[in-house]
């Protein structure tokens, strides 16, 4: 029976890894950047990326790995970026064409590497992108996800072109909607050292606190846009 039982847990493995996904690289105004990648051991990798190792979707709006996943504590580097500059998260195989994506940042300090010292967790998030439902209805219209794979798997954003210069997590969130009722998040954090000649920074009012802000406003991910009742991925 063992080897039977350990090829079942191989395949159940092997699912599971083709099922969910995150950023595996970043482009910063064109130069490809290695995000940590997850199937490999962390030793020796040069990630931009906070690591993260959970394949599995985020279901609990308090948990602490809605930050910047799980761990979500360390990135070897960083990435210089100009403000106004255009990023671009790919996603290799993301399964899911029905949810929302949102971009945030949060500020980590002046100097360059300041992100290493940077929880994360409260109210230091502001959103530079979101999208939702674009076209058509809630289950066979087209969705950002949708958009996202339809766009070689990637979605870029810009990095405001006033905002202050300094040292910035940038958080994709993935926010999977196909399960009716119970939304998934897939929360990713990139280092960044924005360079510009802005000074704007965002006032109080347009901060959230992660985790925090889901559960405040989730009524608006409580829809039925999935297919069926059960997660098949
Ligand atoms: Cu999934």
């Amino acid at each position: 029976m063992a080897p039977l039982i350990r090829s079942t847990v191989i395949a159940l493995l092997s699912s599971a890894v083709a099922g969910h996904g995150g950023i595996w690289n970043y482009s910063i105004a064109g130069d490809w950047r290695p995000g940590f990648f997850p199937y490999y051991p962390a030793e020796g990798q040069h990630s931009i990326q906070r690591h993260w190792i959970d394949f599995s979707p985020i279901v609990d709006t308090t948990s602490p790995a809605l930050v910047c996943n799980n761990p979500g504590d360390y990135a070897e580097e960083y990435a210089t970026i100009d403000a106004g500059a255009e990023i671009q998260a790919y996603y290799p195989g993301w399964p899911h064409d029905i949810g929302a994506v949102v971009v945030w940042m949060a500020y980590c300090g002046p100097d360059a590497g300041a992100c290493s010292s940077f929880n994360g967790t409260g109210r230091h998030w502001f959103k530079i992108d979101e999208a939702g439902l674009l076209s058509g209805g809630m289950r066979e219209g087209l969705w950002a996800q949708g958009k996202l794979i339809a766009n070689n798997n990637t979605w870029a954003v810009t990095v405001p072109e006033t905002l202050r210069g300094g040292a910035y997590l940038m958080r994709h969130e993935l926010v999977a909607l196909h399960v009716p009722f119970k939304p998934e998040f897939y929360p990713e954090c990139a280092h960044l050292y924005v360079v510009g000649s802005g000074d704007e920074v965002p006032g109080e009012e347009y901060l959230a606190s992660i985790p925090g802000v889901w559960e405040d406003d989730g009524k608006e991910l409580l829809v039925h846009a999935g297919v069926g009742g059960e997660h098949l991925c």
